[in-house]
């Protein structure tokens, strides 16, 4: 059987799913890495859209068309910024994955793809986010059979070895 979590090398705005996620900011009006890639692939139809939702709080989310991705949908979660850890940032990250998740479940969508959201510009330990981000979405996961397989998508070899290690110390606690 295909597993439900999977771990792919590669450009988000590539990929076909029902919904890609977008590691935002709070005013969801576009800025660079992940974000700036998404909004330049989508076209200005897809800030056009962003400029009604009037911003997002850190840790919930948004839903917009993907207009000219190949995704159907774009699911918006401003991360935490890193600020040393007694901030709230772990459970905060965990409330972005969760939250796009139900998002996900509420828009029928069956596979969902994620950047690896707040380990860029937003500084989060990158071993620390990767545990937080598979535990979340296996969390999730467990209770909804309707979502079929979420990906992340991770844009360099850092990244990927990093959430490659993760998963599978989750695996082996499982
Ligand atoms: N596909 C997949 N992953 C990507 C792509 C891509 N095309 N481009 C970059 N990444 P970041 P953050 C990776 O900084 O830390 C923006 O300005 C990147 O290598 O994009 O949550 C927003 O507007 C890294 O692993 O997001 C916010 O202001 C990951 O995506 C702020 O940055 C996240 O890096 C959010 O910061």
């Amino acid at each position: 059987m295909e597993k439900r979590i999977q771990i792919i090398c590669g450009d988000i705005t590539r990929q076909t799913a029902d919904a890609i996620v977008n590691a935002a900011n709070c005013s969801l009006l576009g800025g660079g890495g992940v974000d700036g890639a998404i909004h330049r692939a989508a076209g200005p139809e897809l800030l056009a859209e962003c400029r009604t939702l009037h911003g997002c709080e850190t840790g919930k989310a948004k839903i917009t068309k993907g207009y000219r991705l190949p995704a159907k949908y774009v699911i918006h979660t401003p991360g935490p910024i890193w600020r040393g850890g007694n901030a709230g940032e772990e459970a905060l990250l965990a409330s972005c994955y969760r939250s796009c998740l139900e998002l996900a479940s509420q828009y029928g969508c069956e596979t969902v793809d994620f950047p690896s959201i707040s380990t860029g510009v937003y500084r989060f330990p990158l071993d620390r986010a990767a545990r937080i981000a598979l535990e979340t979405m296996a969390d999730y996961l467990a209770g909804h059979p309707e979502i079929r397989r979420v990906r992340m998508v991770c844009f360099d070899a850092r990244t990927e070895s990093a959430y490659r290690a993760a998963l599978e110390r989750l695996e082996n606690r499982l």
